[in-house]
């Protein structure tokens, strides 16, 4: 079974006619757009799936389906894919509305970097809550990664903080920072972001750094607006598109991908510890389509 079977496929090429038409580019630029795609990266979608199928002479459905493969891997070909872990310790901040599932990824990115055989600091600077910290508590047993955490209503930044102060001491490999979940539109918890990056820059100079914005797929074409608004408050160098298996439609990955020029670098496909994956934009296009 591929990793990507549960996710919803846009069945761009079922009840088309069989001929390379005008009708059929229409009904797929429809489908696209179905399959939250977005108006702009359907349209652009199409128009390079016509310059192929021209240039190749393609005449059947079942070349111009492989032609657009290549043309959804393409878009989603954007920047490197892989973590930026070339330090010691380096720091990934996760980020993201509530919910969508930043504890959880970082349980499974931990698990996997410590099968990589890293030393793994989880951070647990969402201190909103107390059961944040022991949400991740539980993920950090399971992972085998040790953890950092503080009393509940704790500044953020000052957990961010000792866990530096503690990846320097025990030689960390890879600190996995947790953060609350935010709105993009609140000013106040946008600049405790800022405050946490202040910190890493000061406490960890020169660290490689990632900063991940987690997205739930199912939220479509709102996904997109977080992504653009998450990109200019805090900056990001990443997405990790969760909820993949659910009622997600998996057009939105090119629609971030293409329209903010940032990689998804993670796909996560259930609550398991192996429901996450690096992601590859040429498996993922192929399950699409
Ligand atoms: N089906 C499915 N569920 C997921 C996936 N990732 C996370 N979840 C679930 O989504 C819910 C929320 O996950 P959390 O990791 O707590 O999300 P969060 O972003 O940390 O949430 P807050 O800290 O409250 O902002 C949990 O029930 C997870 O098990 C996924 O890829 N697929
Ligand atoms: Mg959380």
């Amino acid at each position: 079974m591929g990793f990507f079977d549960k996710l919803k496929k846009i069945n761009i090429f079922a009840g088309f006619g069989s001929e390379l038409n005008d009708d059929f580019y229409d009904e797929l630029e429809e489908s696209l757009i179905l399959a939250d795609a977005g108006m702009d990266t359907a349209l652009e979608l199409v128009a390079q799936l016509r310059q192929r199928v021209r240039e190749k002479g393609v005449k059947t459905l079942e070349e111009a389906r492989a032609c657009m493969v290549e043309v959804i891997a393409g878009a989603l070909s954007t920047g490197g894919l892989e973590l930026n872990l070339s330090t010691t310790p380096s720091v990934v901040l996760f980020i993201g509305v509530n919910g969508v599932g930043k504890t959880t990824t970082i349980g499974k990115i931990g698990a996997q970097l410590r099968g990589e055989g890293k030393k793994v600091l989880f951070c647990a600077a969402d201190t909103f809550r107390a059961a944040a910290a022991e949400q991740l508590t539980i993920w950090a047993d399971r992972a085998g990664a040790e953890i950092v955490k503080q009393h509940e209503g704790a500044d953020p930044a000052a957990v961010v903080y000792d866990a530096l102060s503690a990846a320097r001491a025990r030689k960390s490999d890879v600190v996995l920072v947790d953060t609350a979940g935010r709105l993009h539109n609140k000013q106040n918890l946008m600049n405790e972001l800022n405050k946490i990056s202040r910190v890493i820059d000061r406490e960890c100079p020169g660290c490689a750094r990632e900063t991940l914005l987690v997205l739930d797929a199912t939220t479509g074409q709102n996904g997109l607006i977080q992504a653009k608004q998450f990109k200019e408050a805090a900056g990001i160098t990443g997405i990790v598109l969760t909820k993949l298996d659910g009622t997600a439609k998996g057009g939105i990955a090119v629609a971030i991908a293409r329209e903010l020029g940032v990689p998804v670098k993670y796909a996560g496909v259930g609550e398991g510890v192996d429901d996450l994956k690096p992601f590859n934009p040429v498996e993922f296009a192929q399950a699409l389509i």
